[in-house]
């Protein structure tokens, strides 16, 4: 088996990729976004440019480190040539592809890199406005070389929480239910629309937490470590790992409050 890279080595991959990637996406949407399609639901849309863009990505991991795996939102899992590297890449082409279809600032390429299972690299590039977060494990998290260090809120009632919806009426019924219970508790609710960035949001403190329950790996794969670099707590319910039940990244001070708010209201719960 090949010596493992470093995480440093990793990122260096993966931030000239994705910015490479965030200039295909920003041209793509110049041009006209075509081929808009849906997935799960009526409102779960794919473009051209998300297959476009995860194809680049790809491509250039295949280059570069062509024993790796990948897995990606728009063409799943993709084995290494001979693998057997422990590296896996985990790939969100545009995370935020409602508001790439409206123009709206808020979308980003999202690559983190993992090594035996676990995240040890990762870059979320804001395509629209080219603000980039990035963190290896251990090494902390940076946007424009300032260190990140999360919100220095304490009380959950002066706390500006982040969070998203499913596309499913049925989940979002139940997260609208959740929402109107915690809505009272906390300062406000802002909802961006692609978790990768609200993560990083979380980390640099222009949100206080987020919370978010459906998410796939490639939604917070290399935005959680951005938060949990930044000193955040990043988990599910009752010790779980972030996962589809549940995704809560808050400093330690809020994230208890947080997370019992959240258990009580059954934000893991529901369709
Ligand atoms: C998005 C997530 C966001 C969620 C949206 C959507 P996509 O991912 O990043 O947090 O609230 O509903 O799932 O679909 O834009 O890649």
């Amino acid at each position: 088996m090949r010596p493992v890279p470093e995480p440093d080595e990793l990122l260096a991959i993966a931030v000239k990729i994705a910015r490479a990637a965030a200039e295909t996406a920003r041209r793509m949407r110049a041009e006209a976004i075509t081929e808009v399609d849906t997935k799960s639901t009526a409102t779960d849309v794919v473009t051209a440019a998300d297959r476009a863009v995860e194809r680049q990505v790809v491509g250039a991991l295949r280059e570069l480190r062509p024993q790796d795996t990948v897995l990606g939102e728009e063409y799943g899992p993709a084995g290494g040539r001979g693998g057997g590297t422990g590296v896996r890449w985990v790939v969100d082409p545009i995370d935020g592809t409602v508001n790439y279809l409206y123009g709206l600032p808020q979308y980003a390429v999202s690559i983190a890199a993992a090594v035996d299972g676990v995240v040890v690299a990762g870059v979320v590039h804001n395509a629209a406005t080219g603000e980039e977060w990035t963190a290896t494990r251990g090494g902390g998290a940076y946007r424009a070389g300032r260190r990140l260090v999360g919100s220095a809120t304490t009380r959950l009632s002066q706390a500006l929480v982040g969070t998203g919806f499913g596309y499913d009426p049925a989940r979002r019924r139940h997260q609208a239910a959740v929402l109107a219970r915690l809505l009272p508790e906390v300062r406000d609710i802002r909802r961006f629309g692609a978790a990768a960035l609200d993560l990083c949001m979380a980390a640099e403190g222009t949100l206080d937490a987020y919370y978010e329950k459906g998410l796939n790996p490639w939604d917070h794969a290399a935005g959680g470590l951005v938060a949990e670099e930044a000193g955040l707590v990043v988990a599910g319910l009752d010790g779980a790992p972030p996962g589809p039940e549940l995704v809560i990244a808050a400093p330690p001070a809020l994230f208890a409050p947080l997370h019992d708010r959240l258990a009580a209201y059954d934000a893991a719960g529901g369709p």
